[in-house]
């Protein structure tokens, strides 16, 4: 079983999309193994997004990341990483598959519905940005 940092992003939590999008995971077949809501500062937003810091993008970025409540949730399937991004669909919802999470409820580049980590390293760092050990643990 492999683990994966999932978010649903400002945008998708305010169309009251929540509940849509976990149940599309849970049918997919990922177990949610820790699941919060929170509203992130300007400084926690740029710390998850640390990689992009330089990119034009950046900024905008993190003012939508921190506008409003996310919710974050530690993901566990087999091969989590690629399948979750699979559901997802391209970071361009207009290059998106069709039935894919950001094709149906993402609204641009900028906005687009949903967070997934890229590979296995990113995954641990992610998921131990946002949850203690004991969060994640499998007796939780
Ligand atoms: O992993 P993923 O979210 O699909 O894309 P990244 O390339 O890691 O970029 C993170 C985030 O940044 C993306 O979800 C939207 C935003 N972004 C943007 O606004 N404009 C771009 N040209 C690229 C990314
Ligand atoms: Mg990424």
């Amino acid at each position: 079983m492999e683990r994966t940092l999932s978010i649903v992003k400002p945008d998708a939590v305010e169309k009251n999309h929540t509940g849509a999008i976990i149940a599309r995971l849970e049918q997919e077949g990922f177990i949610v193994r820790a699941m919060k809501r929170v509203h992130l500062t300007r400084a926690e937003a740029e710390g998850f997004y640390a990689e992009h810091r330089g990119r034009g993008f950046f900024d905008e970025l993190c003012s939508f990341m921190s506008r409003s409540s996310i919710v974050i949730m530690a993901l566990e399937r087999e091969d989590a990483i690629a399948k979750y991004r699979e559901v997802i669909g391209a970071t361009n919802p207009a290059n998106a598959a069709e039935g894919t999470i950001r094709k149906l409820y993402a609204a641009s580049v900028g906005e687009n519905a949903v967070h997934g980590s890229d590979k296995p390293e990113s995954a641990a760092r992610e998921i131990a940005y946002f949850f203690a050990g004991y969060e994640v643990s499998p007796r939780a």
